[in-house]
């Protein structure tokens, strides 16, 4: 054995283990047995040399202390590894014992008695305590945990989700052939099974901070009372109704963003940041005759005016309204250099205080083409779209496209007349005639169209809009929301009163009532409808399959019509980058229009599915809310810029004219161009596919969820008689308290 007399440089661990530690000064414990430092003995210097000294037992014996109690690495190391062992036998023991009795497959006879049961853990108890204080004893530290429980749970239930697959109807195949009706309900359980895996995934997913009671108490200003929500939410945790866990986390997230995005979107100094300097009483938006506005901002309520910009490539800044202009003026941060990729101002503005968050865009129609693409991003986050039409300049094709983006978008449109001061009230009335014609025969809609003006006596103009259609508005869109969510707070009480009577009409054991046949049929429609829903998920099937091909077609779409062009027109040189941004924007369009119709029949097909279950409920009123076909992105086919081509100096046909367009647009990059754009706008294209399944799933199933828990409950957890009692007269308190406020925010 090593006595470490005149090693160099090392010193030992006194303490247990004597391994040499090879810098005892920066070592607060000695790595391989937890001892303190003062376990080491202290280097000593000779000459050139270090010499450390380890004190050996027996002479601590001799000096008459207590007898130490002392393993060895290799006894401690087997010391824990069999207490870890015992520990690990002991769990499963305690665990068969614990046996769910509502499992379907156990693995062993549930013979134990309550009693038994009991007994077995207090023993247990004992066994664990007694082995802490031996590790201790011997100052044995137990292995570290490194796995949560969180992640062991989340494993295992992938694992499940794995092992789920094995009862499709492809893999039950295998081992014979298989009916239509037998397969069919084989996939409606094995996707009911799925989804409930899912949502224990999810809900392990979302963390602690998630929790829907913290969340419940950040909630200020709700439209609703979120105490009675936070009731709510105690009573479905603690009576473990997990059926309407979803609905109950949908339900948060509305009251979590309960305001209304209003933007505005124009033509470059259409007067878009005057509007709302005008509108919020402030001059902090910076305006201006030339490109002004780089980056979309956001306006918020707050109670002192700051901004706060946050950044691509730096952290998020803070700052005074006086230095707004540094992030989003075109003159300090062109084409946004800075890449600032969103800018929230605060001001205590009163209009902001009705529950709208306004945003001003960059102009559309100018070089800075960066700035008109994150317009564009903006559309399918608004619930309204103002779009502002220059008095002083005529109507534009990018005016049109704007209103159609935003129609698809699912938002509502509204359009003004800027700078109405500059005509007279003759040329207001033909403006405006012009305006709502020109625009009813191209979007083929009726819009409601307002000339305003914020400079002199005119802005009264502006005023009276504001406060004869914006606010309106508002508050009609305010009070729906507030309706709709008092409705689903009432809808969710009276599932949870509905799930906790018949758990106690029922008793524990049987709590699935009888059946009937409109139960079964509402059931099959459900199936059928969800696994309509995950083929749609799983069916990702992209608009362009070969894009190389769809992007030759453009192309050959666009020296077509340049060819016809040339034909008509005595000028030499085209720009042929509007015309290709013209065909771009029509197949793209198409596609995007194929797929919207796809999920508008889905979402019918899920909201007759969702009705039909209502009424096997036998549910008086139910009002499906699945979420609009809505936010549609748009394809930015600025992108494409001005492509000059020349007409041949001979005359040529038409068909050689088309051949030396094809040909100078090939040589101008536009085919590389054209399939850049359409592949960028196919990703974003499937992403929105997906998202849309996604959330018409969320919504189908929370909504399902609650009809199930009026129809019949599907297990009971232990709650006791008199607990349930209590909670469904606190629910029934609930109810009074809710149509109170709903009888009180109607009147
Ligand atoms: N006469 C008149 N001028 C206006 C009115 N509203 C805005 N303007 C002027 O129009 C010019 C452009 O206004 P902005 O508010 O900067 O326009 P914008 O749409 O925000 O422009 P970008 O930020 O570049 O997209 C400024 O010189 C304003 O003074 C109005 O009602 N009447
Ligand atoms: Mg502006």
């Amino acid at each position: 054995m090593q006595t470490g007399w005149r090693r160099r440089q090392r010193s030992w661990c006194s303490a247990r283990c004597a391994i040499p530690a090879t810098s005892p000064k920066a070592l607060k414990s000695c790595a391989a047995c937890s001892a303190s430092r003062t376990a080491f003995s202290a280097p000593r210097r000779c000459g050139r040399y270090w010499f450390s000294i380890r004190p050996r037992p027996y002479a601590r014996r001799r000096c008459g202390r207590l007898p130490m109690v002392e393993l060895n690495p290799a006894q401690q190391s087997h010391f824990r590894a069999s207490l870890a062992r015992v520990e690990q036998l002991l769990s499963d023991a305690v665990r068969v014992m614990e046996q769910e009795s509502e499992a379907p497959f156990r693995r062993y006879l549930a013979d134990a008695t309550p009693v038994q049961r009991q007994v077995v853990a207090d023993y247990a108890a004992k066994v664990r305590a007694r082995m802490r204080k031996a590790l201790e004893t011997f100052d044995v530290s137990p292995f570290p945990a490194v796995t949560g429980t969180v992640a062991a749970a989340r494993t295992a239930v992938l694992f499940a989700q794995g092992a789920l697959q094995e009862i499709e109807p492809r893999s039950m195949r295998g081992y014979g052939p298989l009916g239509r009706e037998t397969e069919r309900e084989l996939s409606a359980a094995g996707a009911e099974l799925m989804e409930l895996l899912h949502d224990i995934d999810a809900y392990l997913a979302q963390g602690s901070a998630r929790e829907l009671g913290e969340r419940l108490r950040r909630l200020e200003n709700s439209p609703v009372d979120s105490r009675a929500i936070a009731e709510l939410e105690g009573i479905i945790t603690a009576h473990g109704l997990t059926e309407l866990r979803a609905p109950l986390a949908m339900l948060v997230e509305r009251l979590e963003s309960p305001q209304l995005e209003v933007a505005v979107f124009g033509r470059t100094g259409a007067g878009k940041s005057s509007l709302l300097n005008h509108l919020l009483k402030t001059t902090a938006l910076p305006v201006g005759v030339t490109p002004v506005t780089s980056v979309p901002l956001r306006i918020v309520h707050g109670k002192k005016p700051w901004g706060r910009a946050w950044f691509a490539d730096a952290v998020p800044e803070s700052f005074p309204l006086g230095r707004l202009a540094e992030f989003v003026h075109a003159q300090y941060n062109p084409s946004n250099v800075r890449h600032v990729t969103r800018i929230t101002v605060e001001l205590p503005a009163p209009i902001l205080v009705r529950g709208m968050a306004l945003a001003d865009t960059p102009g559309l129609g100018s070089l800075a083409t960066a700035s008109a693409s994150e317009s564009l991003a903006y559309l399918p986050r608004c619930d309204l779209g103002i779009v502002l039409v220059d008095a002083a300049s005529a109507l534009t094709h990018e005016d049109v496209a704007l209103v159609d983006a935003l129609h698809r978008a699912g938002a509502s449109v509204m359009v003004l007349l800027t700078k109405a001061d500059l005509l007279s009230a003759d040329d207001r009335w033909r403006s405006l005639g012009y305006l709502r014609h020109e625009l009813e025969t191209r979007t083929h809609t009726e819009l409601p169209i307002h000339a305003v003006s914020v400079v002199g006596a005119d802005a009264a103009l502006c005023d009276a809009w504001r406060d004869e259609v914006l606010v309106p508005w508002l508050e009609a869109h305010k009070r729906g929301l507030q309706l709709s969510l008092r409705r689903k707070v009432g809808l969710l009480r009276d599932a949870a009163i509905t799930a906790l009577q018949i758990r106690l009409e029922a008793g524990r054991e049987t709590a699935v009532t009888a059946e009937t046949t409109e139960d079964r049929d509402a059931e099959r429609l459900l199936a059928e409808a969800l696994e309509a829903l995950n083929t749609c998920a799983r069916e990702q099937r992209p608009p362009f399959p070969d894009a190389r091909l769809a992007a030759r077609e453009i192309v050959e779409e666009a020296a077509h019509n340049t060819a016809v062009l040339w034909s008509r027109s005595p000028e030499r040189q085209i720009d042929a980058g509007s015309l290709l941004a013209a065909s771009l924007s029509g197949k793209a369009g198409a596609a995007a229009r194929e797929i919207s119709r796809d999920l508008a029949r889905l979402r019918a097909r899920l909201a007759a599915a969702l009705m039909d279950a209502a009424r096997a409920a036998r549910l008086p009123r139910f009002d499906e809310e699945l979420p609009p076909v809505a936010g549609m992105p748009v394809l930015d086919s600025h992108g494409v810029g001005r492509l000059c081509v020349r007409r041949p100096a001979f005359a040529l046909g038409r068909w050689l004219h088309r051949y030396a367009a094809r040909r100078q647009l090939y040589r101008l990059g536009s085919m590389n161009q054209i399939h850049r754009l359409l592949s960028g706008y196919q990703v974003r294209l499937l992403d929105w596919r997906l998202h849309m399944v996604e959330e018409l799933k969320r919504s189908f199933c929370a909504q399902r969820d609650i009809l199930r828990a009026h129809a019949r409950v599907d297990g009971a957890n232990a709650s006791t008689t008199l607990a349930i009692k209590d909670a469904v007269e606190r629910l029934k308190r609930l109810g009074g308290r809710a149509a109170n406020e709903s009888a009180e925010a109607t009147s």
